[in-house]
Formats: structure tokens, sequence, C-alpha cells
């Protein structure tokens, strides 16, 4: 074979091989925008277990992905889902909106229950799932009108603080809390606070950053859908630099 029917070969090989790599690298490419397109779309149809997390937990999308009893809003310049015991709703009502048992509210408190808010989300989880949140318990009432709060996790309610803990006219401050699944499956997490012993003087709730694994999905706005995939790859990072963000006030 002459030198020049080399080269001609070794060209050809050349071409054939970047032509392969390119459709190898193409099909690479596509498969990937299509999975992060899924689980940018996955807020607003169904999640895949395995990329799972709470949606909105930062309250950057208003209430949305949110359900919502009495009086509940997102204020702040960091937003934050804020609700007062004046929601004008009653055990029963809580107790039926949050998936609880008769009674289960009442459990909490020595006196009786007149009117609160919640809120609630849906989710699924894995065994070892951490859900965490911070939240913040203030109160304009005083001794001995024990306004309370709560968080639920389907079927449990556990009281946060009230007001024989933080004091008369007192607050909290910012806390944590958190629950690990033990057991896979649907649950509901559900944030409420109450007026006690009567309906006057209001206590309020703020919750924030309700994360599941340290995650929350952000709700897309719909004008934004069709740059979906697209938008999928900023918000994977933006989700890490949260991430890592969170790491470090942690550790602080
Ligand atoms: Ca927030
Ligand atoms: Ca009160």
């Amino acid at each position: 074979m002459k030198p020049e029917n080399l080269v001609v070969i070794q060209d050809q090989l050349i071409t054939q091989f970047s032509l392969t790599l390119d459709k190898t690298m193409k099909q690479q490419l596509l498969k990937s925008a299509l999975a992060i397109g899924s689980i940018a779309c996955g807020t607003l149809g169904s999640i895949d277990a395995a990329t799972a997390a709470t949606l909105n937990g930062r309250f950057s999308n208003g209430l949305a992905g949110w359900s919502t009893l009495g009086d509940v809003s997102v204020t702040g310049g960091n937003p934050t889902a804020s609700m007062t015991s004046g929601g004008s709703f009653g055990a029963s009502a809580l107790e039926n909106f949050l998936g609880l048992s008769s009674g289960d509210l009442a459990s909490l408190s020595n006196d009786e229950i007149f009117s609160g808010s919640a809120i609630k989300q849906t989710f699924t989880a894995n065994v070892g799932d951490v859900i965490s949140f911070d939240w913040l318990f203030q109160t304009s009432d005083y001794i001995p009108f024990n306004d309370f709060a709560f968080t639920t996790l389907s079927s449990t309610a556990t009281k946060l603080a009230d007001v024989l803990t933080v004091g008369s006219y007192g607050s909290s401050g910012q806390r944590s809390f958190s629950y690990t699944i033990t057991s896979a499956g649907t649950y509901t997490l559900g944030f409420g606070v109450i007026n006690a012993l009567d309906d006057a003087v209001d206590s309020y709730l703020r919750v924030d950053n309700v994360l599941q694994n340290g995650e929350t999905t952000p709700i897309p706005s719909p004008a934004f859908l069709p740059g979906v995939i697209g938008m999928g790859a900023a918000a994977l990072r933006k989700r890490k630099a949260k991430k890592a963000l969170a790491a470090v006030t942690v550790e602080a």
C-alpha cells in the first residue's frame, strides 16, 4: 500500500472515531439534560422517590407547595412562613386538616384550645431521611394564657414551645428541629399555633428551611417552564451552593 493511501485510511479512521465520539457525547449530554429536566419538572408533577425532597421549603415561592388553614402568610426579606393563633379554626378543624386523631392537640395542652392556624405538606421519604426545619415562637400573650406552637409528622404531634416556656410576651428565638424517618413511606409534615384558655391576644409561629436531607426543591415560575432543561443545571448549581452555605452555618 502506498503511503498516501495509508494517510487516507488514517484520516478516515480519525473522522469515524470523532463522529462516534461525537454521537456518544451527544447521547450522554441529551441523557443528562433529560435527567436534569425531569428533576426540574418533578416539582410540578410526580416526584421520583430517589430525588424526593420537600417542595419550596425555603418559601421562596410564597406558600406554593403548602396547604394552609387559618391566618398564614409569607413575610420578611428572607421569606418565612408565619402563622398566628388568631386563625379562628378550632381543635377539630386543625386535627382534621393535619390528619391527627381527635384529642391529639388537646393532649399537648392543659387548657382548653380555642383557635389556631396551620400549614402542611405531604412528601415521600426513605429510611434514614432527615426532615429538618427552623422555627420561632413568639407571643403577645401572657401567663396564664398558655398559647403554644407544635409540629406534626403524620399522626404524631409534638409541642415546640408555649407561653410558659418563653415567658409572657416572650420569644423562643430561632431554633431547629429534625425528624429522622424510620420507615419508608408517605408523610404529612405540619406546623401550627394555638390560642389556649381564651381566643384573645395572638401568638406566632414562624417556620423556614424545611429540608429533606438538607435539600428542598424550588418551584419554578410557570413563565420559565419552556426553558426548564436549561434551568435545571443552574438550579442544581444553586442547590449545591446553598447546601455548602448551610453546612457552614451549622459549623458556626
Ligand atoms: Ca426562607
Ligand atoms: Ca392567646
